[in-house]
Parts: C-alpha cells; sequence; structure tokens
C-alpha cells in the first residue's frame, strides 16, 4: 500500500479534479507483475493502468493475484468504465483497498461489486494515509466544502498591514495561487490593496476570484474576474462547493482570517514571518485548534505551516 501512495503522488500535477489513485498487482509468490496510477483526468483509472502493465507471460496468474488499491475501485460509468468491472473480469483472488470512495456515485459500491462477484476484499489498510495522500478531494466529496487552506504575512511583532513578502515568497505565493481552484479576499483587502489575486510569479493557471461582502451595491469590478460572495463561512463554502470549488486560498485580510479560524472551518495555514518590527495597527489573526506542522526557511524567510486539529485528512497529509 506504500507503494501504491508513492505511485499515486505522481498525478499530484495532472489528476485533479480527480483523486489521485495508485494500484500494485502482487502475484502468488509475492512478485509484483503490474503498477499503475491515475495519471490524468479523463484518462485511464490506475487499476486500468496497473492490469495493462502486466507482462502477457504473467497474465495467467492474475485469477492468483491480489490487487492493492489506494481508493476503492470505482463502480460507475464517468469518463471511463467500471474499476470493479475490470478487476472482476479479469478474476482477482483478493483485492486490498486503502479506504473508500467518498464520491457519491461511488461509496462502497465497488466494494460491493468485488465481494458480490466473490473476490476477497479487505479494506482500511493504511487508511489514514490513503485518506491524507488526497484531503483535498475528501474534504470536498465527504465534507461537502472546499480544502481550506489560510495564508497571510505578519512582521516580527504580529502586525499585517505592512509589506512583508521578499521577492522569493512572493513566487511560493503564487505557485500557491497556481495550486487552488479559487481564492477568496474580504472587501477591506479588495479596496484597499486592489489585488491582482492572479498567477503572475509562477507558472500555471489563475484561481477563480471571490471578494465577501454583504453590501448589495458592491459590484466587484467583473473585467478582472471578480465575483461577490454574501454571508457567513458556512454559507460561502456551501455556495463555492456548489460551483464545484475543490480547494480554496484565503488570502485576507485579519477580520476574514478570524472567521474561518473561529467558525473552524479551515484546514491548513501559511504564516510568513518578517524579519522587522513595523508597528503597525492590524494584529495578526489568533489561531485556534492549530498545530505547527512546519516551519521552513525560504531564503532566509520563515513560513509557518499550521494544521486544524479538528480535521483530520490535513493532520497525516504527506503532500
Ligand atoms: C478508481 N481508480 O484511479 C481513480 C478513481 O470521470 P472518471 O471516470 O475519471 O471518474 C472519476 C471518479 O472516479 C472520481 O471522482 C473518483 O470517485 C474515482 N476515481 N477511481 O477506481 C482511480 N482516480
Ligand atoms: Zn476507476
Amino acid at each position: 500500500m506504500f507503494r501504491c501512495i508513492q505511485l499515486a503522488s505522481n498525478g499530484q500535477q495532472n489528476a485533479q479534479p480527480n483523486p489521485m489513485v495508485g494500484a500494485v498487482i502482487v502475484a502468488p509468490d509475492g512478485r509484483i507483475i503490474g503498477e499503475g496510477y491515475h495519471i490524468r483526468h479523463g484518462e485511464g483509472h490506475a487499476e486500468v493502468n496497473a492490469c495493462a502493465s502486466v507482462r502477457p507471460e504473467d497474465e495467467h496468474l492474475l485469477a492468483d493475484s491480489t490487487i492493492y488499491v489506494s481508493l476503492e475501485p470505482c463502480s460507475h460509468y464517468g469518463k471511463t468504465p467500471p474499476c470493479a468491472d475490470l478487476l472482476v473480469s479479469k478474476h482477482f483472488k483478493r483485492c486490498v483497498v486503502g479506504c473508500q470512495d467518498p464520491f457519491a456515485k461511488v461509496q462502497g459500491r465497488g466494494i460491493q461489486k468485488l465481494r458480490d462477484a466473490g473476490i476477497e476484499v479487505t479494506v482500511g489498510v493504511l487508511e489514514a494515509e490513503c485518506m491524507a495522500l488526497n484531503k483535498r478531494f475528501m474534504t470536498y466529496h465527504a465534507l461537502h466544502r472546499p480544502f481550506v487552506t489560510l495564508k497571510w504575512a505578519q512582521s516580527a511583532d504580529g502586525y499585517i498591514d505592512g509589506h512583508i513578502s521578499t521577492p522569493f515568497t512572493q513566487m511560493i505565493c503564487h505557485k500557491r495561487r497556481a495550486e487552488h481552484q479559487a481564492i477568496l479576499v474580504g472587501r477591506t483587502t479588495y479596496d484597499t490593496d486592489s489585488p491582482g489575486l492572479n498567477t503572475r510569479e509562477w507558472y500555471g493557471p489563475d484561481p477563480r476570484r471571490y471578494v465577501v461582502s454583504n453590501d448589495p451595491d458592491f459590484h466587484p469590478d467583473p473585467s478582472a474576474g471578480f465575483e461577490r460572495l454574501v454571508g457567513t463561512i458556512p454559507t460561502m463554502l456551501q455556495k463555492l462547493h456548489e460551483d464545484g470549488i475543490q480547494t480554496l486560498l484565503v488570502e485576507g485580510g485579519a477580520k476574514l482570517h478570524q472567521s474561518f479560524i473561529d467558525s473552524g472551518l479551515w484546514d491548513e495555514c501559511y504564516v510568513e514571518i518578517g524579519d522587522a518590527a513595523i508597528h503597525g495597527s492590524v494584529q495578526a489573526p489568533v489561531m485556534k485548534n492549530a498545530r505547527l506542522a512546519e516551519r521552513r526557511t525560504y531564503m532566509g524567510r520563515v513560513i509557518e505551516k499550521y494544521v486544524n486539529t479538528l480535521y483530520p485528512f490535513a493532520l497525516n497529509a504527506i503532500a
């Protein structure tokens, strides 16, 4: 199963919005005779690629072989036919599943299909790790909200109103933007910083841009691609879920970040710490239910990563 996770991780860039999935086929003598992973959304699933990798001289071993998969084999016709049907047609003896697929069209039906066909199925091997691998996909489908990443920069004396980032950490920030489907700022940040919120310092797509405001007369510039969001944090997240947003990056300001922290509805948080005191006027948000997961230095500048201890997926995360 570790090998499945390792293989799956190769899909980091191109599998989304699908999950990263890896599969390994083990013959009765313990030899690995096939491996595969989900390379790109819309294309073959991990099981299909693993079966295709088996050499012709090993094909006859499949009926006595075990297939390990980091995610439950699918049972639905999506862009590809059900993987469960493929495993049944190959007459696998046994299937070891890392974790169940929370996607509404699957949710245990793949496992059931295999069992109904007489395949021995074991579920939940390295379950936490397999779920953490797909923390974004899991959050979206199991918790019905986007995976929420908070991000801010604060001075050495804890203020966020000032120019704190360096060109290098700005590049890191733009890399994060490229990795998120949507970005959200508060009204004050929109008005005072008039941020572009696009991906300029890194190669990658621009996220969809949202501004929070309950003022009905506020119309963010649609030509710059901004949309307005209204309501409480749970209502906003519900709307984003409906819009198909799996990953949300919140870039401020302090009030909006604090609302997310107070609601408990966030997953990861990156805090850049500046070198100097600026004696500013806007204090950095106050963390709650947070665990410091990582402290890294980027060309002399520290970025701390916190995870929300209320949610399990990010806690065990590998990526
Ligand atoms: C698997 N193996 O490798 C993956 C699975 O649109 P489709 O047909 O690609 O289906 C996408 C859904 O299939 C996705 O939401 C998830 O539930 C499952 N992904 N399943 O058996 C795989 N990537
Ligand atoms: Zn599948």
